[in-house]
């Protein structure tokens, strides 16, 4: 007799923006990074992927992805390898105990969905394969911490592993060839310092011009730029940042956020064929977050971009007028700020 039973279970991953940047991989099969990087874990309430994952002998016998109602190629180096591991783990676990049911085996049916725009810099595929690969962990119950499976999800997209914790998280590049020691640590919980804030400027909504992989694997090959930021620059930043979270040192936090993103979008430019990220609405939040700090005499704000033109600005609560009051009067009058003004969110910390 087939058992037609539908095992399932459900997840949430958030979004994390990082402050000390990923770019560049030393090994692209298996994700691992040239340096070491750290992000802020963002609010579940506006910025999330939820997951549900199910199996069952009555499901047609390929595995199956659904994102925002659309079927997805499960058949890519990145999901499989996510996929394998993980039925490996629970393969192990039903060796063990021959009283489980053999879940391993059988198709997987997975349902995603983003609050927020898909690839629109806003790094969908760090929630999107840490919520895969926690919500498969959830219906194989394994027993794996988040360490052990940010090592899974950093197979999926390098930036999925931080998304594993809440707060303020470093992925440790590692120095291992298999990858076995490239995993996220969490640096502090989001209630060691409630009071950081981010406000999400959505400039573009539209998918990137040129993606993360392929940007990065370009950058890697031609920017001499690069070599200096990942064996000098990126060193330093992480001593500096990690020092600035556990102090609660904003004015460290932010200047090393932005001369963080600063000296990535450098080596984009710095890429040959230049890739550029920036646009005209994005430099004029550059020059806004600069007048702002000018004005309050210290530094308040911080700015970052990632692979999109959209700005993540970081501040502390107590800052929330003297920052977003003036940073929207001086957009307002920008093209392309008008999509941007309906999306400001202010994000707590979970
Ligand atoms: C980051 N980014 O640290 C950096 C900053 C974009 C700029 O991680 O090829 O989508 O899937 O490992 O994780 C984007 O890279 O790249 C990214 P893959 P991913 O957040």
């Amino acid at each position: 007799m087939t058992d037609s039973k539908i095992y399932q279970a459900s997840t949430t991953a958030p979004v994390n923006i990082a402050v000390v940047k990923y770019w560049g991989k030393r090994d692209a099969k298996l994700n691992l990074p040239t340096n070491s990087s750290v992000s802020v874990t963002l609010s579940q309430k506006d910025l999330r992927t939820h997951t549900t994952a199910a199996c069952s002998a009555a499901f047609p016998s390929e595995d199956t992805l659904l994102l925002n109602g659309s079927p997805q190629d499960v058949s890519g180096a990145r999901t499989q390898a996510c996929f394998r591991e993980l039925r490996a783990l629970r393969s192990a676990l039903e060796a063990q105990d021959s009283s489980l049911p053999k879940l391993a085996a059988l198709p997987l049916r997975i349902v995603s969905e983003n609050n927020f725009p898909t690839a629109a810099g806003l790094a969908s595929s760090a929630a999107g394969f840490a919520a895969l690969v926690r919500a498969i962990a959830n219906l194989y119950e394994l027993p794996s911490s988040p360490t052990d499976l940010s090592r899974i999800a950093r197979q999926g997209s390098g930036s999925a592993c931080r998304s594993l914790f809440g707060g303020y998280v470093a992925w440790q590049m590692g120095n291992e060839v298999d990858g076995s020691d490239s995993v996220a640590v969490e640096v502090a919980p989001a209630s060691h310092w409630p009071t950081m804030r981010a406000l999400i400027l959505v400039v573009s909504a539209e998918k990137k011009g040129v993606s993360s992989t392929s940007g990065m694997q370009i950058t890697v090959a031609t920017s001499e730029l690069f070599q200096r930021r990942a064996e000098v620059v990126v060193p330093k930043h992480m001593e500096l940042m990690e020092k600035a979270i556990k102090e609660k040192d904003f004015e460290t936090f932010a200047k090393v956020t932005m001369m963080e993103s600063n000296s990535f979008h450098a080596t984009c430019l710095d890429t040959y064929p230049p890739i550029f990220y920036l646009n005209d609405v994005s430099r004029a939040a550059i020059r806004a977050v600069e007048d702002i700090n000018a004005a309050a005499g210290k530094t308040i704000a911080a700015y970052t971009f990632d692979a999109g033109p959209n700005a993540v600005i970081y501040f502390e609560e107590k800052d929330l007028d003297a920052v977003a009051g003036p940073l929207k009067s001086a957009l307002s009058g920008l093209d392309g700020w008008q999509a941007a003004e309906r999306e400001i969110k202010v994000q707590g910390l979970d």
